[in-house]
């Protein structure tokens, strides 16, 4: 216990060993989080504190569930798709937000400092990603509703710290974890594979590659994983590999991009449908309206090579970055 405190602390302290419910608790957490001096000597116990309030956080929305409460974690979806930030303690999950989008979350050198997930839009060429940073996982904890998030995810990050000795073991603990809640991060989910478990693409991000033996740390990632898990290697706070990690996003997402053009005019640049890999003409035509697809008599196509205004289809296949032209 740092013996620094001041007074103030034990008296709130002591409010705390009178409070009952989780409602009562919290508020006075924060207080003693607020009135501790933040240095070096009292990481711990902030940690502590946090950690104590996120548990009890979980454990009120618990009751209120069981009361039948209609309050939810779900993130509404904006943009092409929702990329969630998973990960150990302090691996870099919010500097990582950070840098990609212009939110601007908690950052702190000590474990737990997220206790809500917050939400940032990363642009990416012609289109927005949705990233969604989440409170740390443990061995210990995991805020209850994080594998719902996780299972309405697009595409998982799980991060992990190539600056710590233990990151193996702090990796096998978020999936062991998940695997609890019957989910399995996986590199591609077949058609036709059938599996009791939610399987979600995931790419391992192995952060602060700027810290001593951050390479040797990657070597052992890929010799554990390389065969099972897409893996790239960054440092959130250096910049370093975030462009390319944006691609990976990308092309992990399994999306593509489809341009459309009213006929006579030029093609509209802006706000691209975004479709899923290996969708047809047919598709395309659908996600503009419903009745669409059945209205339609030709549909013309153009690309970097083959076509040029040419009919085509309605099964004919698209392609990132395809221009098509409905005739209704
Ligand atoms: N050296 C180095 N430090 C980093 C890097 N990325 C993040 N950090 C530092 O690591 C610490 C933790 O970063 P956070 O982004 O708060 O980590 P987090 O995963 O969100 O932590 P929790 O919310 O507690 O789970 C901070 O001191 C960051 O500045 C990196 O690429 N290199
Ligand atoms: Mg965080």
């Amino acid at each position: 216990m740092p013996t620094n405190l001041p007074p103030q602390y034990y008296r709130v302290e002591e409010r705390l060993r009178q409070a009952g419910s989780p409602q009562e608790k919290i508020p006075i957490l924060r207080e003693m989080l607020a009135i501790m001096p933040k240095h070096k000597g009292t990481d711990k116990l902030q940690a502590d504190l946090r950690a104590k309030i996120s548990r009890l956080r979980s454990e009120a929305l618990k009751r209120k569930q069981t009361g039948k409460s209609t309050y939810s974690h779900h993130i509404s979806k904006q943009g092409a798709a929702q990329v969630v930030l998973i990960g150990s303690p302090n691996v870099g999950k919010s500097e990582l937000l950070a840098k990609l989008t212009r939110a601007n979350p908690e950052i702190a050198s000590y474990p737990f400092s997220t206790t809500e997930p917050q939400v940032g839009i990363m642009p990416y060429e012609d289109i927005k990603i949705q990233m969604v940073d989440t409170p740390p996982v443990s061995e210990e904890f995991i805020e209850p509703y994080l594998p719902e998030i996780i299972k309405e995810a697009d595409l998982i990050l799980l991060m992990a710290d190539l600056g710590e000795e233990t990151v193996l073991e702090r990796i096998d603990e978020v999936i062991q974890k998940l695997s609890y809640f019957k989910i399995k991060l996986v590199r591609e989910i077949s058609e036709e594979e059938t599996s009791p478990l939610t399987l979600k693409k995931v790419i391992l991000v192995g952060n602060k590659n700027d810290r001593p033996d951050g390479e040797e740390r990657l070597r052992i990632l890929e010799e554990f994983y390389g065969e099972k898990l897409p893996l790239i290697s960054i440092s959130a706070r250096e910049n370093r590999g975030l462009e390319e990690l944006k691609k990976q996003i990308f092309k992990q997402l399994g999306i593509i991009r489809v341009y459309t053009k009213v006929p006579g005019k030029p093609v509209e640049l802006k706000n691209p449908l975004v479709l899923k890999k290996g969708s047809l003409i047919t598709d395309a035509a659908r996600a503009i309206h419903k009745d669409f697809a059945s209205r339609l008599r030709y549909t013309r196509m153009w690309d970097s090579n083959e076509f040029n205004g040419q009919k085509v289809e309605k099964d004919h296949p698209l392609k990132d970055r395809d221009i098509v032209e409905f005739h209704i």
